[in-house]
């Protein structure tokens, strides 16, 4: 049985979907906000909680609530939308069929059945490892399958994008190579395939520790290696949303990266880079050495940096560009006080580009000195920095793209456009302020330091 093969081109933007592909990706992108909105309900417990004058939920509760917050968010929301995003930039941006339907509803339908096992099995009460889950410390068996079988549905959805491309490469749908979004795409979905595997090849030996075929996981090796999976899954979001930010100065500005080459450059130091400096997490393990951490972090880490900070400039340079081509070339700053700031697509990456790069940025590279680490480590700062990085960076992202979707994927008019006009700066003010909050261990910045020291986080990030 085949499936057949037809295509729709959306008036507003030109864009043409493929009915499977289409299908695919509001299946993926609609479950991913389910999660957003489960572990957002999930969040007001845990902020309640942390937050002392109310401090609501029993200790038992409390760290329930928060495992399935950080799983829900890190893991369900952003993969689901993620598999979204790669299924967009390899059928939509190249105008072709995505290879292999039925093997991508099978990936869907693993991510889906994983994704819930994981959570009943965090609700049934016995499973409150924190998302990092380290060993000794165990979950039920069905925490760690309901991980493993999500993994192996994205690494299925990583093929059939490779899969995609390969067919559009054959049927020649594009000219030239590929567009730069679906380049980023690409730098995902390798870094997507070398997580998910780092995923697997610690949480199945934890498994068959769960259900007593394994006898000994090594919990120092375990961190190490869970750390290959759980930062780089961080540079899977970065390098999704760093692309999804140049979609969106093409699409609400017209504008070109000032130079392909050199963003390509940078796409390809995160393949390099970013895996080396999973060692930031390692910094305060013993058994390996100083000079191991300190080259990875104060040195390879930086490559990584760098490459962030390209974008960083070279997507507002590029905006500034296309501003300054319609006329608005006023003194520095007119094409930014010109830009379309109630058009809530530009705003939320806006604010994205600015938190992420600033406060996501510096926070996590202060983190990843050694010296400063010592003082850091397992505080509220951690929680601080992380919520810069992958709430206002990659969610907020998120979330513009979604605004620019509903009416060109899901055919939809906004129901309240006045309230989504404000939502990107109610929510990424909102999470700077958190993230502030957290970071500076809440007895302001100046007496930070102290700060950091007591007020210890509940998560062993
Ligand atoms: C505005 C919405 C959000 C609020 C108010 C919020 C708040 C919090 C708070 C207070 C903590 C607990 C820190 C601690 O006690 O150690 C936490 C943990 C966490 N959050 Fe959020 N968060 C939000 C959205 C998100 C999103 C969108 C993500 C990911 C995309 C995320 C990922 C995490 C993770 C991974 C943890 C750590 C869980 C663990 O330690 O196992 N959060 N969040
Ligand atoms: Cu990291």
């Amino acid at each position: 049985m085949s499936v057949t093969t037809t295509y729709r081109t959306c008036p507003r933007s030109g864009l043409q979907f493929e009915n499977q592909a289409e299908m695919l990706i509001k299946a993926n992108a609609f479950v991913g906000v389910v999660w957003l909105l489960i572990g957002g309900v999930l969040a007001i417990g845990v902020v309640l909680t942390r937050w002392p004058a109310i401090h609501w939920l029993e200790a038992e509760t409390f760290y329930m609530v928060l495992t399935a917050h950080g799983l829900d968010m890190l893991i369900f929301w952003l993969i689901f939308f993620e598999v979204a995003i790669l299924y967009f930039a390899a059928s939509t941006l190249l105008r072709c069929r995505i290879a292999t339907p039925k093997v991508a509803w099978l990936a869907f339908a693993l991510m889906l059945i994983g994704s819930v096992l994981n959570n009943v099995a965090v609700f049934n009460g016995a499973s409150s490892v924190m998302m990092t889950s380290y060993v000794p410390m165990m979950a039920e068996p069905s925490f760690y399958l309901g991980l493993i079988l999500f993994a192996v549905g994205a690494l299925i959805a990583c093929f059939v994008f490779f899969g995609t491309l390969v067919v559009a490469k054959r049927e020649k749908t594009y000219d030239g190579s590929v567009p730069l979004v679906t380049f980023g795409a690409i730098t995902a979905a390798i870094i997507a395939v070398f997580t998910i595997s780092s995923g697997a090849i610690i949480l199945i030996p934890t498994w068959l520790l769960s259900i007593g075929v394994v006898e000994h996981v090594d919990p120092l090796v375990y961190r190490t290696v869970w750390w290959a999976f759980g930062h780089s899954s961080q540079q899977i979001n970065v390098a999704a949303h760093i692309s999804v930010w140049y979609l969106v100065a093409a699409v609400a500005f017209g504008a070109k990266p000032m130079s392909e080459r050199v963003s390509r450059t940078a796409f390809l130091l995160y393949i390099l880079f970013l895996q080396l400096a999973s060692a930031h997490h390692l910094l305060a393990d013993p058994g390996l050495s100083t000079g191991w951490k300190v080259i990875n972090t104060s040195y390879f880490m930086y490559f990584a940096v760098l490459a962030s900070m390209i974008h960083g400039l070279t997507i507002p340079g590029a905006m500034e560009v296309a501003q300054r081509r319609k006329g608005y070339t006023k003194g520095l700053f007119e094409w930014l006080r010109k830009a379309p700031w109630g058009n809530p697509t530009f705003s939320g990456v806006f604010i994205s580009i600015i938190g992420f790069g600033f406060l996501g940025g510096i926070s996590g590279v202060m983190m990843g000195t050694e010296q400063l680490n010592m003082i850091i480590h397992n505080t509220i700062y951690v929680p601080g920095h992380f919520h810069a990085t992958v709430v206002v960076g990659t969610t907020l992202t998120f979330m513009a793209l979604t605004y620019y979707l509903i009416p060109v994927l899901f055919q939809r008019e906004m129901i309240a456009p006045t309230l989504a006009k404000w939502q990107p700066y109610l929510f990424g003010f909102d999470v700077l302020l958190l993230s502030c909050h957290d970071g500076c261990g809440h007895v302001g910045c100046c007496a930070a330091p102290l700060g950091y020291v007591v007020r210890r986080s509940s998560h062993g990030i």
